[in-house]
């Protein structure tokens, strides 16, 4: 009897003869997360040798920066040098192809098509963004050596077959909490690197609180000179310039990434009130504060100085902002009397929307029933009048009422449920960093939730996206961040990126413990977690 060995497999078997790893050739088994909307497999492979190029589609600057960021991706371990040029339709075999195409209406402004034969690996897209999502996933279609920062053996295979893939909220965001502990230009650079991966596409930047003021001000200059320069547990803290802040939102913006600066009112103001008297109803001005406590400090909502410094605070930031968002925060305002509280977040609306920007506020800011009707004092009782709070955004934390109410006001919902995504609560109770006034946050239970399933009465439509916040107040470190952050936030942009439907811990489980070699070439410090199946 003789038997015929198909040609490819032949050739496959002598040319890897003396090669470590052979070719994968099945693209519906990697590992990939967040999770891709479709995966089918054509059983060969694509190799990227040391002729491969990078070829964009016609002129543009725009798809000529994504190449190049690919190129620099993948020239560190694979020493090979990936020249960027551009191209009128195909190009030869052995290389990678970067297509804007238009008409593809159901991957939307940020879905891929990637397509790969064994000549050709093709990315199409209707928006820049998509390509840079799909970039994101042919990282993860590589050996994880692909994330090391100097040159690896190979080979460099990447399974045939074709993914299309568009996320299922266009909010997908993590927050970072600067203002508890200050973190360098170049942290925040590798933070956002770090969330891009997993195809999220915003950071909220949570710039101040009691404990610190972190971006400059310039027609208030002592907010960061002096209310930015301590920290949690004393030391020297910091503060971003404007100039660094604008190179950081440029960073954001070379990676889709829309940046939300949060200025937190009226209360988590300490260090403000610290730097000028007059924002104080006493006019005196409380000492600098280094503790943890939350909710003792407030603005004076009804002094005019602390309106003109609202204007003056959001103006500034409205012009560093390039994207649609403020954030005014608004939570736990403890020592702000709620008939106080309601108009001064009404006011403070109507001021970031006069400069332009669209208001988040955490989900205190939804309350618009304060049974108030005051006018002696200047408060009035016809709040409860919708309009205000409608076009405001609210971010879901943990009152269901609070939800339920921006619901009922027409808002939509950022999605942060602090006993799941909340990066700073203890995984479980041997965590030495982190707090657990809400959950240990397991990295199964950061995954197993739903975000159109969890609060009842809120469903999809009132969901604009899933956020995970890390709060700083006992991490000091980039070291810290990543632990704290990885490998939870994975499971997190997973559930803003992927189809509800398919998706499951006990399956889950298996592609994150695939990806310990990947993140460890990536250097990053995560929790080892028993739960996970780690392949190292
Ligand atoms: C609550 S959740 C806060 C923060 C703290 C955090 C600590 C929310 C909107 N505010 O001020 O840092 O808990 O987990």
């Amino acid at each position: 009897m003789t038997y015929r060995i198909p040609l490819l497999s032949l050739l496959l078997v002598i040319g890897l003869a003396g090669c470590k790893q052979n070719p994968p050739t099945d693209l519906t088994k990697e590992n990939l997360i967040p999770k891709p909307v479709s995966v089918t497999a054509t059983a060969s492979a694509f190799e990227l040798t040391k002729s491969t190029g990078i070829y964009i589609e016609g002129e543009s600057a725009e798809l000529e920066f994504i190449g190049q960021y690919l190129a620099d991706r993948l020239k560190p371990s694979t020493g090979f040098d990936f020249p960027v040029s551009q191209t009128k339709g195909a190009p030869k075999s052995g290389n990678i192809y970067l297509v804007l195409s238009g008409t593809d209406a159901e991957l939307g402004d940020e879905g891929y098509e990637i397509d790969i034969t064994e000549d050709l690996l093709t990315v199409t897209a209707n928006k820049p963004a998509g390509l840079f999502w799909g970039i994101q996933t042919i990282r993860q279609l590589l050996p994880a050596a692909i994330e090391q920062n100097a040159v690896q053996e190979g080979p460099w295979f990447i399974s045939t077959g074709t993914i299309r893939d568009y996320p299922t909220y266009p909010f997908r965001a993590s927050m970072l909490d600067v203002a508890r502990h200050f973190f360098s230009v170049d942290d925040v650079k590798r933070y956002i690197d770090l969330i891009s991966m997993y195809k999220m596409n915003v950071l909220h930047f949570s710039l101040s609180n009691d404990q610190g003021w972190r971006i400059e001000i310039k027609s208030w200059p002592n907010l960061a000179t002096y209310g930015g320069s301590t920290q949690v547990g004393g030391g020297k803290g910091g503060y971003y310039t404007q100039e660094q802040y604008k190179e950081l939102v440029k960073y954001a913006q070379d990676r889709y990434v829309t940046i939300i600066p949060e200025i937190d009112m009226p209360g988590h103001t300490n260090a403000a009130l610290a730097s000028y008297p007059e924002l104080n109803c006493n006019g005196k001005a409380p000492e600098l504060y280094t503790g943890i406590k939350v909710g003792f400090s407030s603005l004076c909502t009804t002094s005019e100085i602390t309106y003109k410094f609202i204007d003056d605070v959001v103006r500034e930031m409205a012009a560093l902002t390039p994207g649609p968002y403020l954030h005014i925060g608004g939570d736990e305002s403890h020592a702000t009397k709620l008939e106080h509280y309601i108009p001064f977040v009404a006011k403070v609306r109507d001021i970031v929307k006069s400069h332009g920007k669209q208001v988040i506020g955490w989900e205190e800011t939804a309350q618009i029933n304060m049974n108030e009707n005051r006018p002696e004092e200047g408060i009035r009782g016809d709040l409860q009048d919708k309009s205000s709070a409608a076009s405001a955004i609210a971010q879901y934390w943990s009152s269901t009422k609070h939800a339920l109410e921006a619901v009922d006001n027409g808002s939509k919902l950022v999605m942060s449920p602090a006993k799941r995504t909340y990066l700073d609560m203890q995984y479980d109770s041997t965590t030495k960093l982190g707090l657990h006034w809400a959950a240990y946050v397991e990295v199964d239970s950061a995954y197993d939730w739903n975000p159109t399933t969890l609060v009842k009465g809120i469903k999809r439509e009132n969901i604009l996206g899933v956020e995970a916040p890390l709060w700083t107040e006992t991490i000091a470190t980039m070291d810290e961040i990543e632990y704290m952050v990885f490998p939870r936030i994975m499971g997190i942009a997973e559930i803003a990126w992927s189809p509800e439907e398919g998706r499951g811990w006990e399956e889950y489980k298996v592609r994150l413990g695939n990806h310990a070699r990947r993140l460890e070439a990536l250097k990053i410090d995560y929790y080892k977690s028993k739960k996970v199946p780690w392949v190292e």
